[in-house]
């Protein structure tokens, strides 16, 4: 099977497909194979401008289409997205490395916020509430914004997309949306998919391209009034100084240094599971992979032998393989960043357990594959205790007591996501009520959240604003307060009240 029918992508403006501009293009690599897929087009400011402008016009007439309307064709996005699951998950495998099992999991999460999404096409709650004048009546109701610009990174490439333009296209919005250059295939897909759910032109654009260069541009444009950005901190920041300046609503996701807690209580078998699944599975590329384990120190030696066990029996390569349990790193600089925080590890004193290279032998020598790691003795103040790495590498963190855990994974820049493995319900729930992040699980590792329920976190992981769930309605519409005064006389609020 052919899955990808075209060798050179284009964007998607005012509902047709257009090289950019530049006439410039990427190669767009798998990373398990290093083969060329597909080339992408690098666009310029010019095509950010058009698909601004598109945007804006179509915006204006789908803002009046009753939202049970628009979430029609949300509808439809959904079933495309569910009668071609399998051809999306395949491509996604192919263009982010992600084992096929989880691409395919990843397609559903799209799916379920697509039929999530559309059923706000009957919701889209506001409030009434009474006036405190006579015959004057009170409500607010969820305007669109307007234009809004979605930045959406590789290691969710399908997923992320639909939290983002989903919610903000139901709420009546028109998108301007800048895919990551590594993993463009999916946005050519969903694009392609909205196209087919009878989308009005224009509603939807894709510009590809850098963030130096398209990204800027988006925020430079007046009428993009909301940034929603995924990716890493460093960008984000930049991102939300420049909106700052102009007075643009910026939603950001930038990562985690996600904690899991394993306390002497704990069913190790599962904590063991539990562990592995959300570090290593992704290879680690998720926001909100594992990466430091606070254990009791009476179960530390155990966790350890077990883990070390587990970690030998993952099988690595190429993600379309049913077997393989952990797929490549996205490109060879994400390899070296993982590479040079293993030497960091090294030198602050943390003991390498398992792992820490770069596989390089046989047919890991046809990608950019790196050894599930493991450290352990990793004091929290330490840099592999404190900054993102985004890759297959776990740091254990001996300690003697619940409070001492709970103050460790708080101790870092992010909140994104946190886990306890306990069997003392006492303190399940001063641990849900302690974490210092956006997500907790209990007796369950960091990742795996589900789409109707708020996706972000506190401090650096955010600012404020969250993915997913009725809460990403905050982020693409205005609150707007309306009165209506059927008395037929002048009546002034907080004055004209006996
Ligand atoms: C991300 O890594 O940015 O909870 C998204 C999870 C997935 C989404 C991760 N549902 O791990």
């Amino acid at each position: 099977m052919n899955l990808l029918q075209v060798k050179q992508l284009k964007n998607f403006i005012n509902g047709s497909w257009v090289e950019a501009s530049t006439g410039d293009t990427a190669a767009v690599t798998n990373p398990a194979t290093l083969e060329t897929l597909v080339h992408v087009p690098l666009s310029s400011e010019s095509d950010v401008k058009s698909a601004t402008e598109a945007a804006k016009k179509a915006q204006k007439q789908w803002a009046l289409v009753p939202a049970p309307q628009r979430a029609e064709v949300l509808y439809k996005v959904g079933l495309i997205m569910k009668e071609r699951k399998e051809k999306l998950s395949q491509l996604l495998t192919m263009e982010n490395g992600k084992v096929i099992e989880e691409a395919r999991g990843e397609v559903q999460e799209g799916i379920d916020m697509a039929f999530y999404m559309a059923g706000e096409g009957r919701r889209l709650f506001g409030q009434t509430t009474p006036s405190e004048l006579k015959d004057k009546f009170a409500m607010s109701v969820r305007a669109p914004v307007g234009v809004v610009g979605i930045i959406t990174p590789w290691n969710f490439p399908i997923a992320i997309a639909t939290w983002k333009s989903f919610p903000a296209i139901v709420a009546g919005n028109a998108v301007v949306w800048k895919p990551a250059t590594e993993t463009p295939i999916m946005a050519y897909e969903l694009a392609g998919i909205f196209e087919e759910a009878g989308l009005p032109k224009g509603v939807l654009n894709v510009v590809f391209g850098s963030g130096s260069e398209v990204g800027e541009s988006m925020i430079d444009q007046n009428d993009i009034r909301v940034i929603s950005f995924t990716g890493s901190n460093e960008v984000g920041r930049g991102i939300a100084a420049k909106c700052g300046q102009r007075l643009k609503k910026v939603s950001l996701e930038m990562g985690g240094k996600n904690g899991v807690i394993v306390m002497d209580d704990a069913d190790l078998d599962l904590a063991v599971e539990g562990i592995l699944w959300s570090a290593y599975g992704t290879s680690g590329q998720r926001c909100t992979a594992c990466s430091r384990v606070m254990v009791h120190e009476k179960v530390k030696d155990e966790l350890e032998e077990r883990l070390q066990r587990e970690i030998a029996k993952l099988s690595i390569g190429n993600g379309l393989d049913e077997t393989i349990k952990v797929g490549p790193i996205i490109n060879r600089s994400g390899l070296e960043k993982i590479q040079n925080y293993i030497r960091i590890g090294k030198e602050e004193g943390a003991k390498l357990l398992t792992g820490g290279y770069i596989m390089e032998n046989g047919n890991h020598k046809k990608g950019n594959y790196f050894a599930p790691t493991l450290f352990t003795d990793v004091s929290p103040e330490m840099r592999i205790a404190q900054e993102e790495i985004f890759g297959p590498v776990v740091s254990l963190i001996p300690v003697k007591s619940f409070e001492e855990a709970v103050e460790i994974n708080n101790s870092v820049e992010f909140g994104l996501s946190s886990s306890i493995f306990t069997r003392d319900v006492n303190r399940v729930f001063a641990a849900q009520r302690d974490l210092d992040t956006g997500i907790v699980y209990v007796n369950a590792g960091t990742t795996g959240a589900e789409i109707h329920l708020p996706f972000g976190g506190t401090k650096g992981t955010g600012n404020g604003h969250r993915d997913s769930g009725v809460a990403a309605l905050d982020v693409f519409t205005e609150w707007k307060a309306v009165y209506v005064d059927f008395s037929g006389k002048l009546q002034r609020a907080q004055i004209d009240v006996e």
